[in-house]
């Protein structure tokens, strides 16, 4: 396709071609735009009742809905929304992406590798997660991708941001479950999928020129679907995510304000 593209420049002129050609970047660019049709809708908020609120600290909010499959497996979604001052998105998602940082945030897992780099900004990963009595340890293998969206491409607003100010940005990363020749299942691990989009907005200030860090704000919208990939005990998992996600999202941005904090402010 990309040969026939090429020499026909018709064709060409009416199809859209991805940045960049990998193995995963189609599929990642449906998980994209999937992600940003449904994921930062508002209704999915949970103020339709269907997503039960289980932690509220501040601005930061989480939500999970009870979901079994076949098996009686449990792969409750998770949605949480946050709102941090002073960090932008570019730096929550870079710092979210980036593994060379990973074990100074990241507090479940054990090991993290990158199987593959497929681009600048896309990568495979294979990671160990702290095993969690009585279930066995699990890993996961999953893409990693981040990008900066253009603004028109979101359809949904925030009111509550756009008083405080300007939407100036948009970034994202999102990690989904995919196979790789070099993360082989080690004896005694269960493999895990993950469907994660963390989903980040900046605003400033209305009326302020030259920005400082105390005249921006950025919203998250981070969800996650783990299938833990066997049976785990229910009320062990449940109680676990519920202790971890909050725990995460806490850590991980506190970890960003305090690494960016005296770093020249870049919009
Ligand atoms: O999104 C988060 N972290 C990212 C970078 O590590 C990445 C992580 C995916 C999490 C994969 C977890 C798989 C392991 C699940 C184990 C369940 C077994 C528990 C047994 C209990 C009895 O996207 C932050 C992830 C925060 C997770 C709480």
């Amino acid at each position: 396709l990309e040969k026939e593209l090429n020499e026909n420049s018709r064709l060409k002129s009416q199809v859209r071609i991805p940045t960049e050609h990998h193995v995963h970047s189609v599929a990642l660019d449906f998980k994209i735009r999937d992600h940003l049709e449904t994921t930062i809708a508002p209704a999915a908020k949970g103020e339709n009742g269907s997503w039960e609120l289980f932690c509220e600290d501040g601005e930061m909010k989480l939500f999970t809905r009870e979901i079994e499959i076949e098996g009686g497996v449990c792969v409750d979604p998770l949605r949480a929304v946050h709102v941090v001052d002073n960090i932008t998105a570019k730096e929550i998602c870079t710092r979210f992406w980036d593994t060379e940082v990973r074990l100074e945030w990241e507090l479940t897992i054990e090991t993290c590798r990158v199987c593959e780099v497929l681009s600048d900004r896309d990568v495979v990963l294979y990671q160990t997660h702290k095993r969690v009595w009585p279930a066995a340890q699990r890993d996961v293998c999953y893409v990693s991708g981040l990008r900066e969206i253009r603004l028109d491409k979101i359809a949904y607003k925030e009111p509550e941001l756009e008083r405080f100010g300007e939407l100036k940005n948009c970034w994202l990363v999102i990690n989904y479950s995919v196979d790789h020749q070099s993360a082989k299942l080690a004896p005694g691990m269960v493999r895990a999928t993950v469907d994660v989009a963390m989903i980040c907005r900046t605003y400033v200030r209305h009326g302020v020129k030259n920005p400082k860090r105390s005249d921006i704000k950025t919203s998250i919208v981070y969800t996650a679907t783990i299938n833990p990939g066997g049976w785990v005990p229910k009320k062990a998992l449940r109680t676990v995510y519920r202790r971890e996600y909050p725990r995460f999202l806490r850590t991980f941005t506190q970890y960003v304000a305090k690494k960016e904090q005296d770093l020249s402010l870049n919009l």
